[in-house]
């Protein structure tokens, strides 16, 4: 049946772990969706049907939805109703955001923009990038009436917002079908058209706010669960040092009905919580303190783990069983930055691998189930063994459980049994 909506055809502009998940969602509900990317080997695997990342059901969404017309992918935006630019917004030097990526592609949907247009923003964005979005876009096409200021009132020819995304890696496809979604427009009304685009596929509850608050929650979500994790973090260095289980400790404390305490772990990556506390930061550093201590805690956890692993060396060789660290064999279970995912981006877990490789005179092998040897090939700085579950268990003297993906969670206990271990997620205690 095809959808009486006001919008039939949409550009998705970013085809990565946000933008093609909502481009084959939206396609699902036989709205015609164009997704924009500027490498030509992602458009040539979508246009086959495939994906180029691991999320789950994603590969049958894409199969379908490109046999069948609705989804397919260019390197250049065409005219349509509606555009949802889902790009990256990294920071760059002294942790200041990298907007290039958001005002690439407004210069690219600038041209095929026509009356009645409705733009979204979904990259998670420092305050204030709707409305710079916005003027980008005023400068280009001068013959729109287009709002640029937050709550602007009046009459508009194009309709723009900012709606974050909030979906969980691992979990996207189900997530951005239920989460409630959080909607920002420029205008009162620019919001409205807004919900009525996600409407199509979202089941959960649409609110409308103005884009500022609306980039301030996302901000607000990520830099929560930042400081959370470095709470817990906190915790497991005092826990370590006193000689307690943290994890246990922990568990006890969430006992209580209003403490949620997350899990420590060997430190936190990915391209969120590691990346947009810093927006905060950076827009307000005298006023956003939490925020920053607790990005420096979470980013010290790699470097403590790392010279735990080196004392625990050093340990063995006092010990006198080995002469040299040569004789040492480290294994470091796990790379990616979260487990049961194949996403190495900002990962501590990759970052502690790499260090002691560097440091370490033996030799070190890592162990990760969800990426291929492939990934690594070519690639100059691999300074460690790629090796699997049963050889790591047989070669290592230490072992470093990094990443609890559920491989490593159901390992045999008494194949542990004789090494050194060194647990930062609690899984082999
Ligand atoms: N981590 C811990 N301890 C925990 C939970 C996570 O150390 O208890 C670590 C993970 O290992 C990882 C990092 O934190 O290295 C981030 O993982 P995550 O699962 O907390 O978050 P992301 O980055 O996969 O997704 C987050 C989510 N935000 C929130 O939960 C508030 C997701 O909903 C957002 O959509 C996503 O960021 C995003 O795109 O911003």
């Amino acid at each position: 049946m095809i959808s009486k909506n006001k919008f039939q055809s949409l550009n998705v502009i970013g085809l990565g772990y946000i933008g093609l998940p909502t481009a084959a969602v939206f396609a699902s509900r036989k709205i015609r969706v164009c997704g924009v990317d500027i490498n030509k080997e992602t458009v040539n695997t979508i246009n086959r049907g495939e994906i180029h990342i691991v999320e789950p059901d994603l590969d049958i969404a894409v199969h379908s939805t490109v046999k069948e017309g609705f989804l397919k992918a260019s390197l250049t935006p065409e005219s349509s109703d509606a555009f949802i630019i889902a790009v990256p917004t990294p920071f760059k030097d002294k942790k200041q955001p990298d907007l290039s990526c958001v005002e690439a592609a407004v210069s690219n949907i600038a041209p095929v923009l026509k009356k009645g247009d409705l733009i979204i923003l979904e990259s998670t964005s420092p305050v204030g990038t709707t409305e710079h979005m916005a003027k980008g876009l005023a400068e280009f096409r001068s013959d729109l009436r287009i709002p640029t200021l937050n709550r602007s009132e009046g009459d508009f020819d194009v309709f723009i917002a900012h709606c974050p995304e909030r979906v969980l890696p691992g979990r996207v496809m189900r997530e951005l079908v239920e989460n409630a979604r959080i909607i920002g427009g420029m205008t009162k009304k620019c919001a409205e058209m807004a919900r009525e685009l996600y409407k199509i596929f979202v089941n959960g509850d649409c609110l409308l706010t103005d884009v500022r608050t609306a980039e301030m929650a996302k901000l607000t979500e990520n830099a929560f669960r930042d400081v959370n994790i470095a709470f817990s973090n906190e915790l497991s260095l005092i826990s370590d040092k006193i000689g307690i289980n943290v994890w246990e400790l922990i568990n006890l404390a969430n006992r209580h009905p209003r403490v949620n305490i997350l899990q420590p772990g060997c430190g936190v990556g990915g391209h969120c919580i590691a990346v947009d506390p810093w927006f905060l930061v950076s827009a307000s550093p005298e006023l956003a303190r939490i925020t920053r201590v607790a990005r420096e805690v979470n980013d010290s956890k790699p470097e403590w783990v790392v010279a735990k692993i080196s004392k625990e060396v050093s340990k063995m060789l006092e010990g006198g069983a080995l002469c040299s660290a040569e004789e040492i064999t480290i294994a470091c279970f796990g790379l990616t930055f979260k487990p049961d995912i194949d996403d190495l981006r900002e990962s501590p877990a990759l970052e502690i691998t790499k260090r002691v490789a560097a440091e370490h005179a033996g030799k070190v092998l890592a162990v990760e189930p969800h990426i291929g040897e492939d990934c690594f090939l070519g690639s100059d700085d691999l300074n460690f063994f790629l090796s699997n579950i049963t050889e790591a268990l047989e070669q290592a003297d230490i072992l470093v459980m990094l990443v609890d993906h559920k491989e490593f969670k159901s390992i045999d206990k008494y194949l542990l049994s004789g090494k050194k271990i060194i647990d930062t997620k609690g899984i082999w205690k």
